[in-house]
């Protein structure tokens, strides 16, 4: 595999004014959300919502990569081409999550390690046959009495290190996803000290298994206050400190950092993003890979309806434009209220 392939995509990912969608919610995800809208979760009703994200016209100005799941890779679109295709055609990349999902760590009760390193080889192989040219691992990290313990920080980035060496290997740029979970009534600086400690363990294991960085992509949480604490951090605040922490954290050779929402509102994750790439003079790219921040407006106006397919792809398209502005430091009030 060449390595000017993966350089190319992961700065094709990261490109000036453009971000990723992740749409790889899981079985069980997807029919958490589809149920928030009295939606049955059947194959063919995650097809159809899907396939209106994906030919959102316009959407490619602003989105340069979609994360897939392993069923929607493989479905077609109702003029019977292969999704990755589709995306492909629009001029945007497609992906894959490869993850198992976070289980129970034996031996740290209330802490979870991610699985699905056997097989994943031949997966990635497959999944770039299928088109994909990017791979996404999420591991989770909760704050709690006494957690995260360093044996949960240290299995999860062993993890993500053998899974980004693979995806190299096989020709796929990693996205590097260590969340350190919003929940609970933690405050801002304990989340910076976790996500430090994390992003300090999880660049040692790359650099161990010697993942070449700049062929990799990091999705990290922002530094926020827990969900729970009395005192929430602002929008300046939170881009600060999440500055500060990757500053600290993440080598310069990494091309691009593309946020997870994580619970914010569609719109906090808007602001939040801004006001970092306002404050810009980091070496990396600061872009977004959203899943409920870039979907929860289309979703909801989607409602199941086929009637509605117009309203939906116009409220996808509005949050796509939104966040692309926040790329540069531009969004503004102005434009969050102007229709798309
Ligand atoms: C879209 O949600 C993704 C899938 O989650 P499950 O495996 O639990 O179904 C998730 O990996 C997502 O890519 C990231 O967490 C970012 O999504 P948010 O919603 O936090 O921006």
């Amino acid at each position: 595999m060449s390595a000017d392939e993966l350089l190319a995509n992961a700065r094709a990912i990261v490109a000036p004014g453009k971000g990723i969608l992740a749409a790889d919610e899981s079985t069980p995800t997807i029919k958490k959300r589809f149920d928030g809208i009295g939606v049955e979760s059947t194959e063919e009703n995650r097809r159809l919502y899907r396939e209106l994200l994906f030919t959102t016209e316009g959407a490619e100005k602003y989105i340069s990569g979609v994360i897939l799941f392993d069923e929607t890779l493989r479905q077609n679109g109702t003029d019977g081409q292969p999704f990755p295709k589709v995306l492909q055609q629009a001029g945007i990349l497609p992906g894959i999550k490869v993850d198992k999902g976070a289980k129970p760590l034996a031996g740290a009760p209330g802490e979870k390690v991610t699985e699905g390193l056997d097989g994943l080889r031949e997966r990635c192989k497959e999944y770039y046959g299928l088109g994909a040219r990017f791979t996404k691992w999420r591991a989770v990290i909760a704050i709690g009495d006494g957690l995260p313990s360093d044996y949960c920080i240290q299995a999860n980035a062993h993890a993500l290190a053998r899974f980004a060496a693979l995806s190299v290997e096989n020709g796929l740029v990693p996205i590097v996803e260590p969340e350190v979970l919003m929940d609970g009534a933690h405050t801002i600086d304990t989340c910076f000290e976790v996500t430090e400690r994390t992003l300090r363990e999880v660049y040692r294991a790359l650099r161990d298994q010697s993942v070449p960085l700049d062929q990799t992509l990091l999705k990290p949480n922002m530094v926020l206050s827990g969900k729970d604490c009395p005192q929430q951090a602002g929008p300046e605040e939170v881009a600060e400190k999440t500055v500060a922490c990757l500053k600290s954290g993440v080598p310069e050779a990494v091309p691009g950092i593309v946020f997870l929402s994580g619970g914010q509102s569609d719109v906090e994750a808007t602001v939040n993003l801004n006001a970092m790439n306002k404050i810009g003079g980091v070496p990396w790219q600061l872009s977004f890979s959203y899943g409920r921040a870039l979907q929860a407006p289309p979703l909801k106006a989607w409602g199941g309806k086929a009637h509605n397919a117009a309203a939906t792809q116009k409220a996808f398209l509005h949050r796509a434009r939104c966040n692309g502005a926040a790329r540069f430091g531009k969004y503004t009030d102005a434009l969050e209220q102007e229709a798309a």
